[in-house]
């Protein structure tokens, strides 16, 4: 079969395109470690109290033994709720020890947000209706901006908070 040579050059290029692709999607998912955020667990965006982890006292973070930890956020428009503290001030920083495993739950009472642990492989969409999880271990200390990178409304870039790995 004769083929033309522009043929050819169009046809390589778009397998080798292909196979590229692949690589980068494979380095992402089994060398990176990102995958999907969760796995489409519902709640009422209007009773969210109804479960357990997003009451008001289980909000923030949680440590359920010496290097797990649980961190429930509710996101609105424009703040995320990770509870109050002894004096009843919103807590807007949060501090890990290096080497934990943290396990974030988030959900949104309005509309769609974003929960990006900025530099880690934290980074989920929060949509009301749902809960959004990622367990991840956080093995570099530094000080991280948790932030919202979905639009949210005109007070979007108010709405973030600092996680802090310590040594
Ligand atoms: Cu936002």
């Amino acid at each position: 079969m004769h083929m033309h040579k522009y043929e050819k050059i169009w046809l390589t290029s778009g397998i080798v395109a292909l196979i590229l692709f692949l690589l980068i999607l494979g380095f992402g998912a089994f060398y990176l470690g990102t995958h999907p955020q969760s796995h489409g667990v519902r709640i009422d965006p209007e009773n969210i109290e109804a479960e357990e982890a997003f009451r008001q006292e289980n909000l923030g973070l949680t440590k359920v033994d010496d290097d797990r930890y649980i961190v429930n956020v509710v996101a609105s428009s424009f703040n995320y709720d990770l509870g109050i503290d002894e004096d009843g001030t919103p807590i807007d920083q949060i501090r890990i020890p290096k080497g934990a495993t943290v396990l974030f739950q988030a959900t949104s009472t309005d509309v769609v947000h974003g929960l990006n642990v900025a530099g880690t492989n934290v980074n989920m969409m929060v949509e009301p209706g749902y809960i959004s999880s990622i367990e991840v271990e956080m093995n570099s200390a530094g000080e991280y901006t948790l932030v919202c990178n979905e639009y949210c409304g005109v007070g979007h870039h108010m709405m973030y908070a600092t996680v802090e790995v310590y040594e």
